[in-house]
């Protein structure tokens, strides 16, 4: 988008008097950022009904709905404007009206509608398919509360609500015409009616869905301004009068507005065990119900038979959470659009993808029959069916594979598996890193791969480059925009370019200057917020994302520990000074990863304040961990750690972000790492630790007893005695983990990987000291990160699974 600097001022001007009725210099800077966002929503002509926004033709164009209970967004306005082009003439025509950009930028509230990596692929997907200038809607919740705020007191974690609407959120435009009704318990009454069976819903729990629109703006692609339409859950405007107000009961009244507000109240905060909560499978379901009815509706006005929907129509379900959106499509094709079983579940089938993003047991999602039955009855009769459909189908291809059949069914001893609805009611089943869909492939869902070996395939997660690199990392793009010139910001394969300045010490010593000037940024940040000072010339070894068992924190803490005994006993030991950078959540409820940021934290304070160590290492737990830090901390880190244990970590998209701004990875061979691991070879990143199949034998077979390795291993067993000889302090505080450690064997082979974790975190620390060698590794990560983006990402889906075309990237 073009615009010049004096026509922006002006525009700037008026919108801000149209608005405030006053001048922009009597404005406080958050009325300051409201006027910005709505002069550029204008300008890009986005109040428009977002779903004819696109397509005027008559012929619709096929699009692709990702539907899913997280988009973990961040903060727009920064990276639309990158996005138009115009942040500098923006930035300057404000700082000519006594206006810093920063400041207003400063005041948009991170949109934290999600929990970690999946709530922000799907943000950086939605960011692909923009730029990409594919028709791609997101469909999701607009949680009044979004992820948590959080405080670290006295060492421990405390949630604060994170109250994101306080203020009006200027980018959101409320639909309300487009307003649809979800029906909820109820019963459902059997007619046949000219010799067809038919269904009424009767006396149920009606609850609006009420749509706000939120514009995705790709990377220069001003045509296609793709959309991420959020629900919100109100009760109908006659409530009291619907709920036996007249009769008097007002408690019941008041019961029903609250039983539905509570639908779009708050995003769970668990992001990896399934607790079966009612609230969450009605969230589940408002959405599911509204973003289809809203594609039903659409399809309508442009096609008279539905035959040809799975060519108009791709349905995205982000893991299992919109998984009824299966029985939901069935319901609306047979119920209200008169079509056959047979009809119906084809084009359903044709139309439905499924990502599976976890393979850790307790996240998989199964709902008692009878919490279904209650809360969407018409749907749990479609689920029935199907699964009797499915075992009735099964018997007859393989009458003697019993077993088969109960391993695969949907509705097994009262619970439905949502991933086996999912399965059977989709045309493709994908992992997220090749190592997670041979997992699925051979374990978690090796029965539905005999099955149906064709739904099975790959795509490997990818991140958005332009919000990781271009925007969080301006100096280190300015370098390579510099040396390759600018197509790597459309093309990231290009970035392929820089291979050759490996050997260029010039810029490798302009590369490592980027680095220092980013780590200085987050030392300044770590100074204002927490009163410590860090060196920026230490290494800054960084481990950053949700706080959970599998991804092992605690063998970072034990690490340092171990670093820190040591340190202590032999002052002039051969280590280069290491800043270790923590953050990251914790599920409100899992007692046993708080007692492990306790840890970071009891041990941090410790090691700060610690004299005799002449501040050769510090250990920093940033708080509060969300899209907006991560966009400072990646820039600023030299090891990225990505260290769980082999086989539990389905992909990783932080070790995507990292390598991108080049961090080298201390990694274990799982998720996408082994993929990192083969883009950059050997020797640009350090590995250790079991391999996946070695876990999953100790698994299968068992094995593994982790009281030899702590009694093994003197410097192991010191650290490991420390969490509970009064070392760390009176309390009792770390039993739970030392008793995970020895009594519980060790799940995660924390003490397992230990010796081989600390013996390469060494060698890495040695490295970096031969700062030529390294600056060459940091740059090989850079140059071969660009296959990591969600662009190519997203290609391989629009080519393999939604079968949409895209536009080429190349500048036109
Ligand atoms: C029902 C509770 C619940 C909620 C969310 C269970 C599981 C989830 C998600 C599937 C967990 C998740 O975020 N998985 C992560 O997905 C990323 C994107 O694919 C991967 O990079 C991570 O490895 C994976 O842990």
């Amino acid at each position: 988008m073009i615009w010049l600097k004096d026509s922006f001022k002006k525009a700037y001007v008026e919108k801000f008097i149209e608005i405030q009725g006053s001048m922009p210099n009597t404005g406080t800077s958050w009325e300051k950022y409201r006027a910005l966002v709505v002069l550029i929503k204008e300008k890009m002509k986005i109040s428009q009904a977002a779903e004819s926004m696109n397509d005027s033709s008559p012929d619709q164009e096929k699009q692709v709905y990702y539907f899913s209970l997280e988009f973990l967004i961040g903060k727009l306005l920064s990276y639309y404007l990158i996005n138009l082009g115009i942040k500098d003439v923006v930035q300057e025509g404000l700082e000519e009206l006594g206006i810093d950009l920063e400041d207003l930028i400063a005041e948009e509230n991170d949109a934290a509608l999600g929990n970690g990596g999946l709530g922000r692929l799907s943000a950086c997907y939605l960011d692909s398919m923009a730029f990409l200038g594919i028709p791609g809607q997101g469909n999701g919740i607009r949680y009044k509360y979004g992820l948590f705020q959080q405080k670290i007191v006295n060492g421990f974690q405390v949630e604060l609500p994170d109250n994101w609407l306080k203020n009006e959120y200027p980018w959101e435009m409320r639909k309300s015409d487009n307003t649809v009704v979800v029906k909820f318990k109820g019963h459902v009454r059997t007619e046949s009616i000219k010799g067809k069976l038919t269904f009424f819903h009767e006396d149920y729990e009606p609850v609006l869905a009420v749509p706000y629109d939120i514009p995705m703006l790709g990377y220069g692609n001003l045509n296609r301004i793709n959309n991420l339409r959020l629900w919100s859950a109100e009760p109908i405007k006659d409530d009291l009068d619907w709920v036996s107000f007249n009769q008097g009961d007002y408690s019941k009244a008041v019961a029903y507005r609250s039983e539905v507000e509570a639908i779009s109240y708050i995003l769970y905060p668990e992001d990896s065990s399934h607790a079966g909560r009612e609230l969450r499978l009605r969230q589940e379901y408002f959405f599911t119900a509204a973003g289809l009815s809203t594609i039903i509706r659409y399809f309508k006005k442009k096609n008279n038979s539905f035959s040809g929907f799975a060519r108009k129509v791709a349905i995205h379900i982000n893991d299992t959470h919109p998984a009824l959106c299966v029985p939901e499509l069935m319901r609306i094709f047979m119920d209200e659009e008169d079509l056959g079983w047979d009809e119906a579940w084809n084009i359903t089938v044709n139309t439905i993808s499924f990502t599976n993003h976890t393979i850790l047991p307790e996240a998989l999602e199964k709902w008692p029959v009878e919490i279904m039955k209650s809360q969407c009855p018409r749907i749990y009769m479609i689920i029935e069916e199907i699964d009797r459909r499915y075992r009735e189908e099964m018997h007859h291809m393989h009458p003697e594979k019993r077993d088969l059949i109960e391993h695969t069914a949907i509705i097994r001893d009262g619970q439905i598996h949502m991933a086996h609805l999912a399965v059977i009611g989709s045309n493709s089943v994908n992992g997220v890193a090749e190592l997670h869909t041979k997992i699925l492939k051979t374990q978690v869902l090796k029965d539905f791969y005999t099955i149906y070996p064709y739904k099975f395939n790959n795509k490997t997660n990818g991140v958005s480059h332009r919000r990781f690199l271009l925007e969080a990392n301006p100096d280190l793009s300015r370098l390579i925009s510099e040396s390759i010139g600018e197509d790597w910001i459309r093309q990231s394969e290009s970035l392929e370019k820089l291979l050759p300045y490996t050997s260029d010490t010039a810029f490798l010593e302009k590369l490592a200057d980027v680095k220092y000037h980013n780590k200085c940024r987050l030392a300044n940040y770590i100074n204002d917020k927490m009163n410590i000072q860090v060196d920026p010339s230490s290494i800054f070894d960084i481990q950053v994302k949700r706080i959970h068992a599998y991804k092992r924190q605690l063998l970072n803490i034990l690490k340092i520990m171990d670093l820190y005994n040591r340190w202590r006993e032999d002052p002039s030991m051969d280590i280069y000074p290491t800043t270790f950078i923590f953050g990251g959540k914790v599920a409100p409820g899992y007692q046993y990863a708080k007692s492990i940021i306790k840890l970071i934290t009891t041990m941090a304070q410790r090691i700060n304040t610690d004299p005799a160590l002449g501040g050769k290492m510090k250990v920093i737990f940033l708080e509060n961990f969300n899209v907006s830090l991560a966009e400072m901390i990646y820039p600023a880190a030299d090891i990225s750690e990505q260290i769980s244990t082999a086989s539990q970590e389905a992909s990783g998209t932080g070790n995507m972000k990292f390598m991108l701004n080049g961090a080298i990875t201390l990694g274990t061979l799982d998720g996408a790492n082994v993929e990192i691991r083969r883009a950059v070879g050997d020797e640009n990143i350090a590995i250790f630790g079991l391999k996946a199949n070695e876990v999953m034998n100790y698994y299968q077979w068992g094995g593994y007893k982790s009281w030899e390795e702590y009694q093994n291993f003197p410097r192991l067993k010191r650290v490991v005695d420390q969490l509970v000889d009064g070392s760390l302090g009176s309390s009792n505080e770390f039993a739970g983990i030392y008793e995970s450690l020895l009594r519980d064997n060790d799940q995660y082979f924390v003490l397992k990987d230990f010796r081989s974790y600390t013996d390469t975190w060494q060698k890495v620390n040695l490295w970096y000291q031969h700062k030529l060698s390294w600056a060459s590794s940091c740059l090989v990560n850079i140059g071969k990160g660009g296959v990591f983006s969600s662009d190519r990402a997203i290609k391989e889906y629009a080519d393999d699974i939604w079968h949409v075309p895209y536009q080429n990237e190349i500048p036109g």
